[in-house]
Parts: C-alpha cells; sequence; structure tokens
C-alpha cells in the first residue's frame, strides 16, 4: 500500500468501506467527544490510557503524510483539537501519536491522531 492508498482507494472522498468514514457520517455509533466543522474527536474503543481520544478529519485522506501533502491548515486544526480535548478531559499533559503505515501500527486507513493522557506514560514505542 502506497501512502495515497487507503483500504478503499484513493482520494478523500468518503469511501463506503471506511470505519471511520461511517462513524463521521453518524453510520455507525461513537462516543464524540469534540466536534467542528472539518473535524470530529471520539474515544478510542481500545483505550490503553484513560484518555484516549481519536481526533478525525471528516474528509477522508489515507494517513497524516497524506493530509500533511493535501491540506496542512486541516493538520495543524487536528492539533489544535487534539490540545483541547487534552486540556477538557486531563490535565493538559498529553501524548498525540498519529501511527503511520502498517509497520507503525496503523490499521485503521482514514488518518487520526492519538491523544492519550490521564496518567503518567511509560515510553516504550518499539
Ligand atoms: O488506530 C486505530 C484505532 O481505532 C485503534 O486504537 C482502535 C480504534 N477503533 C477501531 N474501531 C473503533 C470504533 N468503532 N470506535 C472507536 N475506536 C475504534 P491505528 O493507529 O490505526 O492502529
Amino acid at each position: 500500500m502506497t501512502s495515497t492508498e487507503t483500504s478503499s482507494g484513493t482520494g478523500n472522498q468518503p469511501a463506503s468501506d471506511c470505519l471511520f468514514c461511517k462513524i463521521v457520517a453518524g453510520e455507525l455509533p461513537a462516543d464524540v467527544v469534540a466536534s467542528t466543522e472539518r473535524i470530529v474527536a471520539f474515544r478510542d474503543i481500545d483505550p490503553k490510557a484513560p484518555v484516549h481520544v481519536l481526533v478525525v478529519p471528516r474528509e477522508h485522506h489515507g494517513d497524516v503524510s497524506v493530509l500533511a501533502a493535501a491540506d496542512p491548515e486541516l493538520l495543524a486544526e487536528v492539533v489544535e483539537v487534539a490540545d483541547r480535548v487534552a486540556h477538557d478531559l486531563a490535565d493538559g499533559q498529553y501524548r498525540f501519536i498519529f501511527n503511520s503505515g502498517p509497520r507503525a501500527g496503523q490499521s485503521v486507513f482514514h488518518v487520526h491522531g492519538h491523544v492519550i493522557a490521564g496518567a503518567q506514560l511509560g515510553w516504550s514505542p518499539a
């Protein structure tokens, strides 16, 4: 899979087989904690910390590399929303992670950042 491909093709169109496109469209449930015109943030279904929130652009982009090239302003807004979530739901001390590519652990190919907070965090990414 190249950086521009997704589980459902290329480009930024809503993808019929994309889990996060379905959540963004309201076709699947999610525990939404923040929402803007261009972004939805919801709790991860398999949390790794007391606060584990996914910050997801509504538009479909396969990973953060694709988003950075296509729309850096939207990427900046993703970071802003992550920071707000970390302050609203935790004490503002947090980690913000993009898994980019299968070898980095990406499993859903609609760009999302993980806000991890609410506990003393360890550091063993590999
Ligand atoms: O992260 C993908 C993340 O998506 C992973 O932490 C589980 C989470 N996930 C999967 N399905 C759902 C639903 N339905 N709601 C909320 N969270 C979900 P990655 O970086 O791609 O491995």
